[in-house]
């Protein structure tokens, strides 16, 4: 079995996908199925989102951080938490996240969302599903490697390395370093570019949130429908 680590999307996936956003989308995502929502829908674009609200639909997304007029919520863990999403479909949009889970939904035969929050229970699903690899992709930021994802691509490596016998590519390498070598969940996320800027932007627990270490059970699965 092969561990692959793609410290940014891109490229083919031949068998299963773990998508990370660490802050914040995939973080947000297990949070909103954990409330009772029904499913996610992730759309290429606001616009997509934007018509598809009403009757059963709630929105979800980020531009910059902050939430996107017309949409009913931001991108935040924390304001999801105390909600519930019983018998609503989410729809969402963020900046790099949604859109990394397109590219993995391109090829990926079973793709999964992995966030700190549910990194246990991501790669016991990866591994039970994986017949030659698991891929984790990191979203990054506007292309850019985010050390919040690549951290907790290293938390998940080190879950699966203990599951059983996989051959690592570099890319698990660095992120296995990475995980080793920056402090706990909390320091890492809160040392990245990422995580400051949102702290700048007054949305430091929502890193808090995130980097709270299997929490949850929740692996939200991306099912390729019509294109949205
Ligand atoms: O890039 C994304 O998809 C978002 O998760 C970024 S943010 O943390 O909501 O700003
Ligand atoms: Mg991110």
């Amino acid at each position: 079995m092969r561990l692959r680590v793609d410290l940014l999307p891109h490229g083919h996936y031949p068998d299963v996908v773990l998508v990370i956003d660490t802050l914040r989308a995939t973080t947000t995502a297990v949070t909103y199925l954990e409330r009772g929502a029904d499913a996610l829908l992730l759309t290429s674009t606001p616009e997509v989102a934007l018509g598809l609200k009403g009757e059963g639909f709630l929105l979800g997304g980020e531009r910059g951080g902050l939430p996107i007029p017309g949409f009913d919520f931001g991108n935040s863990p924390v304001e999801a938490q105390p909600q519930n999403f019983t018998g609503k479909t989410v729809v969402m949009n963020t900046t790099n996240g949604t859109g990394a889970s397109h590219v993995a939904a391109q090829t990926g035969k079973h793709v999964f969302l992995a966030a700190l929050t549910n990194a246990h229970a991501a790669a016991r699903r990866a591994r039970a599903q994986a017949t030659e690899e698991v891929a984790i992709v990191c979203a990054g930021t506007d292309e850019r490697v985010g050390l919040e994802d690549v951290y907790t691509a290293g938390v998940i490596a080190e879950y699966l390395l203990a599951l059983g016998e996989f051959s690592i590519d570099d890319g698990a390498r660095i992120a296995l370093t990475v995980r080793r070598n920056s402090g706990n969940p909390l320091e890492a996320l809160s040392s990245s570019v990422h995580g400051a800027r949102l702290s700048n932007l007054g949305l430091g627990e929502d890193v808090r949130y995130a980097a709270e270490l299997s929490t949850s059970t929740v692996v939200p699965t991306l099912v390729q429908g019509d294109d949205v």
